[in-house]
């Protein structure tokens, strides 16, 4: 049996204001032909197929037409909701495409309905958990705890004694796959996923999914593997320029009967590289060292002392695809590392320090000598009033 593990398709999804589309359309090509080379059975979309809970028609369309086309390709398709899909929504038409081998899990319920995919001489249960959100599944699933880990351990039980009572009626050996959608403790964030709580609440262990001979895990953006079976595959493309040196992958699972599950990764390189550059910006428009971000989607820090005219406007002449421009000065003056406060505590005994301190931090550059001048002879004429009265 082989399926093809995939998650976070966040179909819709912007790019610093860029569309993705023609992106994500190519990322579904390649889940089709990924199907068609390696002889897919089913594809798995551990949660947030939609990057909002309300899609636009073209992104709606184009999941329409993936499903069609994995299905015409020979794969099952299961499907399970993540915390960016609206359940309900995804979940609309179900029971009618189950026939037709596209299986959304989106409901509580659905926790102990597996996907039973057959061949010779086993069984493998699929279990698609869709995202549980502690406060509206946990009176259902009887837990008084809050937090994710209460949660997620009462599903597990339930989805563990569904499959033995299967295996016991099966009479055949019968293989187990979780999907869910969680925040594994250890695994590493990226800064496209949006927090299932505050802090380190969503942690829940890597552990729980150990019974099973496969977990195939969604909300994380990073391919990575807290356990050797208990896997992310990340989102197909990169949503955020953390995800500059990720590779992004899709996961061949392989169960062949009385064999531990066998993973192959199958790159999926992004369709444009991503780029994060720092330094002046004399130095970004000229330095040839930087002719392969050129073609990149580019994030910029500029390091000048003082902010240069127009930025973006003059590295987009040379990056067309630039996105994100911040800037961190370099600063000249030694006393930068010296808090505001300190400084002026410092220059207290002479009020125009203390003013060209202030024009200085909120500038965040040094007044040249001509401001310099304006400025203490301001201060001064201030004083000489003030000693009049
Ligand atoms: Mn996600």
């Amino acid at each position: 049996m082989r399926l093809l593990h995939t998650s976070d398709w966040h179909l819709g999804r912007t790019f610093h204001g860029s569309s993705l589309l023609a992106e994500q359309e190519l990322a579904m090509d390649r889940v089709v032909q990924a199907v068609k080379e390696h002889g897919v059975d089913a594809v798995l979309i551990a949660g947030d197929v939609y990057d909002r809970a309300l899609p636009a028609v073209d992104v709606v369309r184009l999941f329409d037409r993936t499903l069609a086309r994995l299905v015409e390709a020979g794969a099952q398709v299961i499907v399970s909701s993540g915390n960016h899909d609206s359940a309900v929504r995804l979940g609309f038409g179900g029971a009618l495409m189950e026939s037709a081998g596209v299986h959304l899990r989106t409901r509580l319920e659905d926790v102990e309905r597996p996907v039973v995919l057959r061949e010779e001489g086993q069984e493998v249960l699929v279990y698609a958990l869709p995202y549980l959100e502690p406060r509206l599944v946990g009176g259902a699933l009887g837990v008084e705890e809050g937090g994710h880990t209460p949660v997620l351990r009462a599903a597990l039980e339930r989805v563990g004694a569904d499959a033995a009572a299967r295996a016991e009626r099966a009479g055949l050996p019968v293989r187990t796959v979780v999907m869910a959608h969680v925040f594994a403790a250890g695994g590493e964030a990226s800064e496209s996923e949006r927090p299932l709580a505050v802090g380190e609440l969503d942690r829940v262990p890597a552990t729980l999914f150990e019974p099973f001979d496969y977990a195939a895990l969604g909300h994380l953006h990073g391919a990575q593997a807290p356990l050797p079976h208990v896997r992310y595959s990340g989102s197909p493309l990169p949503y955020s320029f953390s995800e500059a040196s990720q590779s992004k992958v899709g996961l061949l699972v392989d169960l062949a009967a009385g064999a531990p599950a066998e993973v192959t990764a199958l790159p999926w390189p992004p369709p444009r590289p991503l780029a994060r550059l720092r330094g002046t910006l004399e130095f970004l428009l000229t330095d040839p060292g930087l002719e392969d971000a050129e073609a990149a989607w580019c994030q910029f820090t500029l390091t000048d002392p003082e902010r240069p005219e127009r930025p973006m406007e003059r590295l987009r002449a040379r990056f067309p695809h630039a996105l994100v421009l911040r800037w961190e000065p370099e600063r000249e003056r030694g006393d930068a590392a010296l808090g505001y406060r300190d400084r002026v505590r410092r220059d207290a005994a002479d009020p125009a320090l203390v003013a060209r301190g202030f024009v200085d931090h909120v500038r965040q550059r040094a007044l040249n000598p001509e401001e310099d001048e304006l400025l203490t002879s301001l201060v001064h004429a201030a004083q000489l009033e003030e000693n009049a009265k």
